[in-house]
C-alpha cells in the first residue's frame, strides 16, 4: 500500500497521468499483455461491454473504446489472482473481517461455489447439485415475501428477465436493485414530468447541442469516456456550465490519452466555461433560481416588444402547469434561493441569460441530484427548466441522468423492479400461464428495515455488496447475520460474504468479459446504456476456474429449485441458447425489443423507442408536466443550518468502483494511500478549532435517538462552500441513517448528512 499524502494535483484529466495509472494497476493485478489486447475489444461491437460505466458506446468507435477506470475494471476482473478453498483454510471469517474492502477484493477471483461453516468459521467447498439442493429446500420453506431478490445493476438484460420472471414466479416483488440507491429518483421524477423513466438524449445530440448543463456527476472518474462528447462540444464553442460544490478535475480540463497530438504538446480542453460551487442540496433552489430569472427575462422581453425567451408554442400545445410554476417561481424569494443554494442572484440570473441565448440545451446529473430528500422534486426542476424552452424531443437538447452499473438501465427495461405495476404481468399470464403477484415488494431501504425488524428471512444477491452499499451499516451488519439464508452471486470475495445468514452461500461467476460456452456454443449477452440504446456483448478471456458458472446457468439452476415444474419456462432450453432468452424478451415486450437478436450486435446500439423523443409524452394526460415542489426546505427532521452542523456529501474516488477500491488513492482529489479524509472548507477548519491534517471523528444529527458515528479521519482543506464537507463512500455509510432518503423514490439523501464534527486529541 502506497504512503498516505496529500498534494494538490495540478494536471488536467486524463493525459500522462491516466497511461501511469493503468500501468500500475496491471502490474499489481500481474496482468501480461493479453491484458492490454483485450482491451481493444471493450465497448466494440465485436468485443464486450465494459463493466465499469454505464455510458454509451459510440458509432464507430474510437480505436480505443476505453477509458482509465474501464480498463481497470477489466483488469480488475480479469486479475491473474484467485481465491480457492486453501484460501479460506487459511483464513477464518472472524479475521477476515478485520480487512479492508480493498484487501477483501484484491485476493483475487472466486474459483468454487462455497458454504458458510459455522463451526469452523469458514467457507468450504460445496458442489453445485448440493448447493440448490438446500438453497431450494429453504426458500421453499419460506412464505415468498420473506424472500428478497437483489440485484446489483451489472448482470446482462438476459440473466436479468430470468431473475425477475423466478421471483414473480415464486411469489414475491422483492426485487430490489442497486437502482434503488441511485437513479431511482429520475425513474421516479422523469415518467411524471416526461413520461419516460429515462434520459432523452442520444450521442448524435452532442454534436449538435449549443449549451450543456452540467449537475452533480464526476465525469473524469466516473463516466470518463464521456469527456469525448464534452471535449468535442467544448471544441465547437459550445458554453458548459457547471454545478459541483467541489471542484472536479474532469470538469475542469482534460487532455485526451487516446490523441498524440495533445498527449505531446501537454495541452488540453477547458471543460467547464462557468463553475458554479454550490452547498450540496442546493440545486432545487439555484435550479428554482434560473427558472424565476428565465420567466422575468422573457415577461420583461415581451413587454420592450423583443422576442420571447420561453418557447410558448411548445408550452401551451405539450404542457400542463406553467402558470403553477410561474406562481412557485414568483413566490419564491430571492434570498431564499440564495441561502439554499449558496449561489448569488448574479450567478443564477447569468445562467438563465446564455440559456435564453441557447437554441438546444442538453441537461446531464448525476448522483449530486439524485440522492438527496428532494431528489425527485430537483430532477423534477431540471425538467421543467428543459421544458421552459421546448429542450425535450429535438435534436441536440434533452434531459441525460448519467447511469450507474452498466446494466442498471436496461435491468428496469426488463422488469426488475419492485413495483408490480411496472412489471409486464399480462404478459407472464399469458406466456407463462402463472399469477404473478400483485402485493408490491421492498425496495432497498424497505428491505433493510424489514431485515432489521425480522420479517424478512433470506436474500439472495445477484451481484453487489450490499451490507456495504446501504445506509446504517453499522446497523444492517447484526441484523444481517440473524437472517437464516444469505446467497450471493459473485465474482470476488467482498463485506457482504463475511456476514453470514444461518446458512449462506456464496456461488461464483464468470464475468462479463469471460467466453460463456452452453450447449450450442459461445453464448452472447446484452445491455443497456445511458442513452437507452441496447448492445450485444461477447466475452473473449479465458473462465477464471473450470467450476465458476454463467449467471443465466445460476439464475436457472436457483429456479428451477425453488418453483414447482412448469413445462411453458423452458430454463433448460433458454440456458442452452440465450438467443431463446432474447427471443422471450422480444415476445414480452415486443416493441422495445423488436428483432432483437437479429440487431443485437448492430453498430450503435438499438435505440429503444422513448415516447419523450418525440414528443409523445405517456404521462396520464398526454402531456409534459410542469411539477412544482413543496418549497426549497430539505428536511425539517435534519437540520443543517445550525453554525456547528455540516452538510456531508459522501462520494467516490478515482480509485474505486463502489465497494470495490482498486487503490487507496484518488488522484484527481490529490489524496495518496488513505480513504478515511475529510475534505473541509478552510474557515470552517478555522471557526471550529481545527487544522489541517487534524483528526477527526464524525458525528450525525439525527432525532432518532441513534448514535452515529465515523471512523477517525483525517481533515483536508478543500475548495469546497463553507457549510459543506465530503469523505468516501462506503466507509460513512454508517453516517448515513435509513430513514434519510428521499420521500418519494426512497433514494438514500447520501449526499447531503447533517454532520458535527469532533477533534479526537492528539
Ligand atoms: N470509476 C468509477 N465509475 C463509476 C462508479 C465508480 O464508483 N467508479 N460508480 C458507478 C455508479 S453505480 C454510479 S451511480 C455513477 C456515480 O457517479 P457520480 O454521479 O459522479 O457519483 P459520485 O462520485 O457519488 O459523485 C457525485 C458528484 O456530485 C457532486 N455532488 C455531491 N453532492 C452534490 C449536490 O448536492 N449538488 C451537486 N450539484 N453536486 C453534488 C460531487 O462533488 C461529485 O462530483 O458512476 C458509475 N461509474
Ligand atoms: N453513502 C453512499 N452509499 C451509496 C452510494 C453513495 O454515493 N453514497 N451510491 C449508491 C449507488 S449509486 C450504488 S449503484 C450502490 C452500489 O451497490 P452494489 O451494486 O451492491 O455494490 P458494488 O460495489 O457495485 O458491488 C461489488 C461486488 O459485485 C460483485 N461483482 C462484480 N462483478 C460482478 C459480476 O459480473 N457478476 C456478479 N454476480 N457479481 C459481480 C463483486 O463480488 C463485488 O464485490 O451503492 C449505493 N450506496
Ligand atoms: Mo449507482
Amino acid at each position: 500500500m502506497s504512503k498516505e499524502k496529500v498534494e494538490a494535483y495540478l494536471f488536467p484529466a486524463g493525459g500522462w497521468g491516466s497511461v501511469k495509472s493503468l500501468a500500475t494497476i496491471l502490474g499489481q493485478e500481474h496482468i501480461p499483455l493479453s491484458g492490454p489486447l483485450l482491451l481493444r475489444k471493450q465497448n466494440k461491437p465485436d468485443g464486450f461491454m465494459c463493466v465499469s460505466c454505464a455510458w454509451a458506446k459510440p458509432d464507430p468507435p474510437h480505436p480505443f473504446e476505453f477509458c482509465e477506470n474501464g480498463a481497470k475494471a477489466t483488469v480488475w476482473e480479469q486479475t491473474s489472482k484467485r481465491v480457492g478453498p486453501d484460501f479460506f483454510e487459511r483464513h477464518m471469517v472472524g479475521e477476515l473481517l478485520s480487512w479492508s474492502d480493498h484487501d477483501l477484493e484484491e485476493v483475487g477471483r472466486l474459483t468454487h461455489p462455497l458454504r458458510y461453516d459455522a463451526s469452523s468459521d469458514r467457507y468450504l467447498p460445496v458442489s453445485w447439485d448440493d448447493a440448490f439442493a438446500e438453497i431450494g429446500r429453504e426458500l421453499r420453506a419460506m412464505e415468498p415475501d420473506q424472500a428478497v431478490f437483489y440485484s446489483s445493476g451489472r448482470a446482462s438484460l438476459e440473466t436479468s428477465y430470468m431473475y425477475a420472471l423466478m421471483a414473480r414466479a415464486f411469489g414475491t416483488n422483492n426485487l430490489p436493485d442497486s437502482s434503488n440507491m441511485c437513479h431511482e429518483s429520475t425513474s421516479v421524477a422523469l415518467p411524471k414530468s416526461i413520461g419516460v423513466p429515462v434520459g432523452t438524449v442520444l450521442l448524435k445530440d452532442f454534436e449538435e447541442t449549443d449549451l450543456i448543463l452540467f449537475f452533480g456527476h464526476n465525469v473524469g472518474s466516473n463516466a470518463p469516456r464521456m469527456l469525448h462528447q464534452l471535449q468535442d462540444a467544448r471544441k465547437r464553442g459550445v458554453p458548459l456550465i457547471t454545478f459541483n460544490p467541489l471542484r472536479e478535475r474532469g470538469l475542469e480540463r482534460f487532455t485526451n490519452p487516446q490523441s498524440p497530438a495533445e498527449m505531446a504538446t501537454l495541452s488540453s480542453t477547458k471543460i467547464s466555461t462557468d463553475y458554479h460551487q454550490l452547498h450540496a442540496g442546493g440545486d432545487l433552489a439555484a435550479l428554482t433560481g434560473i427558472c424565476k430569472a428565465l420567466i422575468a427575462l422573457d415577461r420583461e422581453a415581451r413587454a420592450s416588444g423583443g422576442l420571447p425567451v420561453l418557447d410558448h408554442a411548445f408550452i401551451a400545445e405539450h404542457t400542463n402547469g406553467f402558470d403553477a410554476l410561474a406562481a412557485f417561481c414568483d413566490e419564491t424569494e430571492w434570498a431564499d434561493i440564495e441561502r439554499r443554494s449558496g449561489l448569488t442572484r448574479e450567478a443564477l440570473e447569468g445562467t438563465a441569460g446564455v440559456y435564453a441565448r441557447a437554441e438546444r440545451t442538453i441537461g446531464i446529473y448525476g448522483m449530486g441530484l439524485t440522492q438527496h430528500r428532494l431528489g425527485v422534486e430537483t430532477v423534477r426542476m431540471l425538467a421543467n427548466l428543459l421544458l421552459l424552452r421546448g429542450n425535450i424531443g429535438r435534436p441536440g437538447a434533452g434531459i441525460c441522468p448519467v447511469r450507474g452499473h452498466s446494466n442498471v438501465q436496461g435491468q428496469r427495461t426488463v422488469g426488475i423492479t419492485e413495483k408490480p405495476e411496472l412489471a409486464p404481468n399480462d404478459k407472464y399470464r399469458e406466456l407463462y400461464g402463472f399469477e404473478p403477484p400483485a402485493k408490491k415488494g421492498m425496495a432497498i431501504v424497505e428491505a433493510c428495515e424489514a431485515i432489521l425488524s425480522g420479517e424478512v428471512k433470506a436474500v439472495v444477491s445477484l451481484g453487489g455488496n450490499l451490507v456495504r452499499a446501504v445506509p446504517d451499516t453499522a446497523r444492517i451488519e447484526p441484523a444481517w447475520r440473524k437472517l437464516r439464508l444469505t446467497v450471493s452471486v459473485a465474482t470476488k470475495l467482498n463485506r457482504s460474504h463475511l456476514v453470514p445468514g444461518a446458512v449462506s452461500y456464496i456461488l461464483p461467476c464468470l464475468g462479463r468479459i469471460e467466453v460463456d460456452v452452453q450447449e450450442t456454443g459461445p453464448q452472447a449477452v446484452s445491455m443497456e446504456d445511458s442513452t437507452a440504446c441496447f448492445h450485444g456483448s461477447r466475452g473473449m478471456a479465458e473462465p477464471v476456474s473450470e467450476q465458476v458458472r454463467s449467471e443465466p446457468w445460476i439464475v436457472a439452476r436457483l429456479a428451477k429449485a425453488i418453483l414447482p415444474p412448469n413445462p411453458r419456462l423452458d430454463w433448460d432450453g433458454w440456458v442452452a441458447d440465450y438467443a431463446r432468452i432474447r427471443d422471450a424478451i422480444e415476445a414480452t415486450y415486443p416493441d422495445v425489443f423488436k428483432d432483437f437478436n437479429a440487431r443485437l450486435f448492430q453498430p450503435g446500439g438499438i435505440v429503444r423507442p422513448l415516447g419523450a423523443r418525440d414528443r409523445i409524452w405517456k404521462t396520464p394526460s398526454g402531456k409534459a408536466e410542469f411539477a412544482v415542489p413543496p418549497g426549497l426546505e430539505p428536511d425539517p427532521d435534519m437540520p443543517v443550518d445550525a453554525p456547528d452542523v455540516l452538510r456531508l456529501m459522501t462520494i467516490r474516488s478515482n480509485g474505486q468502483f463502489n465497494t470495490t477500491v482498486y487503490r487507496e488513492d484518488d488522484r484527481f482529489r490529490g489524496i495518496k494511500g488513505t480513504r478515511k479524509i475529510l475534505f473541509m472548507n478552510g474557515d470552517d477548519i478555522d471557526r471550529l478549532g481545527l487544522k489541517d491534517g487534524a483528526g477527526v471523528v464524525l458525528s450525525t444529527v439525527s432525532r432518532d435517538g441513534i448514535e452515529r458515528r465515523s471512523m477517525e479521519l483525517k481533515v483536508v482543506r478543500y475548495d469546497i462552500p463553507a457549510g459543506n464537507c465530503a469523505g468516501y463512500y462506503p466507509e460513512l455509510n454508517v453516517l448515513l441513517p435509513l430513514f434519510h432518503h428521499d420521500r418519494q423514490a426512497k433514494t438514500p439523501a447520501a449526499k447531503s448528512i447533517p454532520v458535527r464534527v469532533e477533534r479526537v486529541p492528539e
